[in-house]
């Protein structure tokens, strides 16, 4: 899946190396792995250096990197990119190495890295490494900390990986173009002993959301607070991978925030625990636990759970415009409206006319609404029951009895086992009492006071 591209040609050139650093001894500049799958990749297994348990990345995959003495070698390379948000939807966004987020960086607490960035957009950018401890040099604030890297020049960063934990990249040059357009990957810091914060399953995703007019493939990038496409790596639901584990594992999930809002991300099933922030890890006895957290702008969370209990188990943000996909805006509010007239007479002008929403929104999920091109239904999705009416930040967690450790794998529907599930029932209910009946019952505990007669409070 991951092809390769040499990047030695001519009119590559290593410019203001020297600047950053004097170590640079090696005149060629690694090739960059590209990839614009949005299928998840295995989790790759270190190639050289120390050893560490990878993390998943959904719908993405890791950079691959080269030994270069006892440097890590990695080089990523700023271009346009088409990411498909989901069959049916492909936006033309700004990446990294094919796509959008880029692919994500993983190392291990004191590796010295050696991270090679080239330039291929209209305009200049940096690369700020979030929450890493990086020399002030190092840091990619544009302008302030470094000449910007303007198109077709590469630049190198070096710095040793301090510590261990979660970390974004994204640019800090031209920030609202570059951040609006995808800019932006997830960046992950082993432990040196690979058995401390040990998981068995380590997914990572990053939050992005764009404002594109259905029928478009742009994201509007003077948009400020209203998007329409709410992402988990750069994927809108159906589109999203759901998180196949094994039960009985103990899971990690990280999740950066790069949109302009917060994200209360809350899980089904499990409770779980935040581990860790861009910070660093959260020490045990600083935990407790959650089945919502919080993860603010510009922010990073590890949670952890073991999970114990089978089935299908919803994540979601726990804003539910954010569980839906574009069209929801400009949608009217109709419950309670009979729309049969008005129907009548708008179908006179318009065949394709739907009436919505007299009962809710609901019947969106499974009709077939005549959509602009290139547009995903609001609410979308079927499960094994029926339609989901979902879109946007929404997956699922897969608990499965036996899974093999690296199956990652979509496992197909939960089966329940017989009568565990909740069903009609057919029995005529039991009379409810009616609510103008005369009532004589005063609740358990209570006297009751009547007016005139506090007889009791005289003085
Ligand atoms: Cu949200």
């Amino acid at each position: 899946m991951i092809s390769r591209r040499n990047l030695l040609g001519s009119s590559v050139m290593l410019v203001g190396a020297a600047a950053v650093s004097g170590r640079v001894q090696a005149a060629a500049i690694p090739e960059a792995a590209t990839s614009n799958s949005p299928t998840m990749q295995p989790p790759p297994r270190p190639s050289s250096g120390p050893d560490y348990h990878p993390v998943v990345t959904l719908n993405g995959w890791s950079l691959p990197w080269r030994m270069n003495g006892d440097w890590k070698e990695f080089h990523l390379v700023a271009e346009k990119v088409e990411r498909e948000f989901a069959p049916g939807m492909t936006a033309r966004l700004w990446g990294y190495n094919g796509q959008s987020p880029g692919p994500t960086i993983e190392c291990v607490e004191g590796d010295r890295l050696r991270i090679f960035v080239t330039n291929k957009l209209p305009e200049h950018t940096t690369v700020h490494w979030h929450g890493m401890p990086v020399p002030n040099g190092m840091d990619g604030v544009g302008g302030l900390t470094q000449p910007h890297i303007k198109p077709g020049q590469t630049f190198v960063y070096e710095f040793v990986a301090k510590r261990s934990g979660t970390f974004m990249y994204h640019p800090h040059a031209d920030e609202m173009v570059q951040m609006a357009m995808g800019m932006m990957g997830f960046f992950v810091v082993h432990p040196r002993d690979p058995n401390e914060h040990r998981v068995d399953r380590d997914f990572v995703f990053l939050m992005s959301s764009y404002d594109i007019e259905p029928g478009t493939a742009l994201p509007k990038v003077m948009t400020m607070t209203d998007f329409n496409l709410w992402t988990w790596n750069s994927r809108v639901f159906p589109g999203i991978d759901p998180l196949a584990v094994r039960q009985g594992d103990r899971v990690r999930i990280r999740v950066g925030n790069l949109t302009m809002t917060n994200h209360p991300i809350h899980m089904h099933g499990p409770h779980f625990e935040v581990t860790g922030t861009d910070g660093g890890w959260v020490r045990e006895s600083a935990r407790w636990p959650e089945v919502t957290t919080d993860i603010p702008v510009g922010g990073m969370r590890a949670i952890e759970f073991v999970a114990d209990d089978p089935g299908d188990w919803a994540i979601h943000c726990h804003k539910s415009h954010h569980t839906m996909n574009a069209m929801g805006h400009e949608v009217k509010t109709f419950i309670g409206t009979p729309q049969k007239d008005l129907t009548k007479t708008l179908r006179k002008l318009m065949p394709d006319y739907m009436p919505m929403g007299s009962e809710g929104m609901a019947e969106m999920g499974s009709m077939e609404m005549p959509l602009p091109d290139n547009t995903l239904p609001m609410m979308t999705g079927f499960g094994q029951y029926g339609p989901l009416e979902m879109g946007g930040m929404f997956s699922v967690v897969k608990v499965r009895e036996g899974l093999a450790a690296d199956d990652y794998k979509d496992p197909g529907p939960y089966k329940h086992p017989a009568g565990t599930v909740a069903h009609q029932v057919t029995d005529a209910p039991a009379p409810q009492r009616r609510s103008d009946a005369p009532s004589s019952s005063t609740p358990a505990g209570f006297t009751v006071v009547k007016p005139g007669s506090n007889n009791h409070n005289s003085h």
